[in-house]
């Protein structure tokens, strides 16, 4: 069957060319952060990455057409959308045969980037093993997909809401290399030290090119994670988010969120209980990984 993949003209015409593309996810637009900022940071990522000489592709379901690259109105449109499916690994054929809608987490954005060809992304941060999995086994596909699909993902580490110690382990069990950039610490998203140390570091883009081109000769399948920690202007310290990401799970508990709908429920939670200042924290972030991205990107292409 042919698949329902549709590359924008602009992302088509890069790929043809063999120029740097960075993919982005769209479930950090419709569950990750509020209206109007969720709209005006999905356009500020794209321009970032064009500043830095790379095509932006945004990734979602529209119309069961898998789509990489939108059109501004149809990115303005996911933006604005209420009830939109958060499609990870799982729910991605069954979007797609049904001709539905739906944003594309980590997982679901690593498939279409490799469809695409694509081998580099970024986001915010990754999902991971969340807080008490040991008896809620809420685990991010997220991380198995690191483990099967060739592409580098950029990222602020793994969210601070989720076990980051048991995060790290089981990226390394699944063989995924996780690389600290500019420090030995892997960063804790809002805040640049989550006080663990990150298996790898690479201070060069050019270097991260490399591994990636040398994993993918040696056949082995997955992809890497690199996690860049947010600006020093822009951090807010790990002591100050503490009891408010307590607070937070203590109202998801309280509520009875569970499985899809705990990461959108702290991430809302946290910018109410911060007033926000963990949104801006958010965005300055993922401009920060969509300008290192760009750059591997670039990397990447001058050494196919
Ligand atoms: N980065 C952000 N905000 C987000 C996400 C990433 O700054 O909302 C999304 C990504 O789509 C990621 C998802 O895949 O959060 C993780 O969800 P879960 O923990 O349910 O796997």
């Amino acid at each position: 069957m042919t698949l329902p993949l549709i590359l924008a003209p602009e992302v088509q015409a890069a790929a043809d060319a063999g120029r740097p593309i960075v993919a982005l996810e769209s479930t950090i637009i419709t569950h990750g952060m509020p209206w109007p900022q969720n709209l005006e940071t999905a356009r500020k990522v794209e321009e970032t990455v064009r500043e830095a000489g790379a095509v932006p592709a945004t990734v979602a379901i529209l119309d069961g057409q898998l789509h990489v690259g939108l059109e501004p109105a149809q990115l303005e449109a996911l933006a604005q959308a209420k009830d939109v499916a958060k499609l990870s690994r799982a729910d991605l054929a069954v979007c797609l045969s049904r001709g539905g809608n739906g944003a594309t987490t980590v997982a679901a954005t690593m498939i279409a980037a490799r469809l695409a060809g694509i081998d580099v992304f970024a986001t915010g941060g990754i999902g991971g093993v969340h807080k008490g999995a040991e008896l809620s086994f809420d685990i991010s596909a997220d991380l198995q997909e690191l483990a099967a699909t060739p592409v580098t993902v950029v990222a602020a580490g793994a969210k601070a809401i989720l076990d980051l110690p048991k995060t790290l382990e089981v990226l390394e069990t699944l063989g995924v290399p996780v690389i600290s950039v500019g420090q030995d610490a892997l960063p804790a998203f809002w805040s640049r030290d989550s006080g663990l140390k990150a298996p790898l570091r690479m201070d060069d883009p050019a270097e991260i090119a490399e591994a990636h081109l040398m994993r993918q000769a040696l056949g082995i399948p997955g992809g890497q994670l690199v996690t860049n920690p947010i600006p020093v202007e822009d951090e807010i310290a790990a002591e100050v988010l503490a009891p408010v990401i307590a607070q937070a799970q203590a109202d998801a508990e309280a509520q009875g969120i569970t499985a899809k709908n705990v990461t959108p429920f702290l991430l809302q939670r946290i910018f109410e209980l911060t007033e926000g200042r963990s949104l801006e924290a958010n965005i300055a972030l993922v401009l920060n990984n969509a300008r290192l991205a760009a750059a591997i990107a670039t990397e990447i292409s001058a050494r196919r």
